[in-house]
């Protein structure tokens, strides 16, 4: 049994020597030295090259460090073996720290008063009630839920839209199709926080910004392809939209001649709304490797057909 490892953005440094104190005996590869590839029977990765996994013969499990898999799904030569997506309480909890800073930077209205920096304009006024700002929750999974429980702690009006029916305490949810029109009116401020789908991709766009009142703000932590960024740029140009924070982009990194980088009414991060931290999710997938090992069930496996 062998494990290869492989990142384009994460510190094998980091990783390794977490794995092999949580796995007693590992047997790690790291690509372009991977011995021979016959003894790998399970693979962590984030943005393999194409093809890499495809040329793992005895190939049991892919483990995806990242939560989001459309990419490792998108890779035509993916083996047919179970895909695994990173659960982690450390990841979650990194998610719900972000969208909470970024809401609570428009409730507080950091981006009017940086605009009215730049022109030297002071202008006081009275501060709102948390529960005065309606916040809607875009994907209520592992960790679409987790940040509208920690919103809602922190007195926020909250709303969440999934698939399938959901029930979260204080929290009003709406689903499908159906549900989103109710959902996204009235909406001060849209996170986004749903899986990348030939469903959802493209979903942030000219309809939909349509349906949220004038002024609205979004958080979009999801993928960069739910976003249609010319319909973005237009809403905020009309003051549909007042304000974009955005974690992630159709191209990443995001090219330098993007509009996005210079865009006074867009904030931008490097897709870094939470990040894998190697000693949590080395547990996770530590115990994946282990019931791989005795042929028990995976945790966190993806259902390819739905795409999550
Ligand atoms: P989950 O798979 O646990 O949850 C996905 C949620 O999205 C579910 O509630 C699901 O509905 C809902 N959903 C899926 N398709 C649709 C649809 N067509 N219409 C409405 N709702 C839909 O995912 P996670 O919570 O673990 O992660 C969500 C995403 O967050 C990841 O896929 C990734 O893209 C992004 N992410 C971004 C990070 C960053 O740093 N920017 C870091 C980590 C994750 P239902 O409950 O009905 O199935
Ligand atoms: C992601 C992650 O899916 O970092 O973006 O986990």
């Amino acid at each position: 049994m062998a494990l290869l490892w492989h990142s384009g953005d994460d510190d094998r440094d980091e990783w390794e020597p977490v794995l092999r104190r949580l796995i007693p005996g590992l047997d790690l590869r790291a690509a372009p030295d991977l011995g021979d590839a016959r003894e790998i029977d399970a693979a962590l990765v984030w943005k393999p090259p194409q093809g890499l996994l495809a040329s793992l013969p005895n190939l049991k499990a892919v483990f995806s460090i990242a939560a989001g898999i459309d990419a490792l799904l998108r890779d035509p030569t993916l083996p047919d073996v179970p895909l695994c997506r990173m659960v982690d309480a450390t990841l979650t909890a990194g998610m719900a720290e972000f969208v909470l800073l970024q809401v609570l930077k428009y409730h507080r209205g950091l981006d009017v008063f940086a605009a009215e920096q730049r022109e030297r304009v002071w202008h006081w006024r009275r501060n709102r009630r948390p529960d005065e700002r309606t916040v809607g929750v875009m994907g209520l999974g592992e960790i679409g839920a987790a940040c509208a429980r920690t919103l809602k702690r922190h007195g926020f009006t909250v709303r969440g839209w999934s698939r399938s029916e959901k029930a979260l305490e204080g929290v009003e949810t709406y689903a499908g199709q159906g549900g989103m029109a109710r959902f996204l009116a009235g909406l001060d401020v849209l996170v986004c926080l749903l899986p990348l789908t030939p469903e959802t991709e493209g979903v942030l766009d000219a309809r939909l910004f349509a349906a949220l009142p004038e002024g609205a703000r979004l958080v979009h932590v999801g993928r960069g392809r739910h976003l249609v960024v010319a319909d973005l740029l237009a809403a905020l140009e009309s003051g549909r939209l007042a304000h974009a924070s955005l974690d992630v982009f159709p191209e990443e990194p995001l090219p330098e001649k993007s509009p996005l980088w210079g865009h006074p009414e867009v904030d931008v991060t490097p897709h870094i709304a939470s990040t894998t931290d190697p000693e949590s999710a080395g547990r996770f997938v530590a115990e994946n490797y282990r019931r791989l090992g005795a042929g028990e069930p995976l945790l966190g496996v993806v259902d390819k057909g739905r795409g999550y």
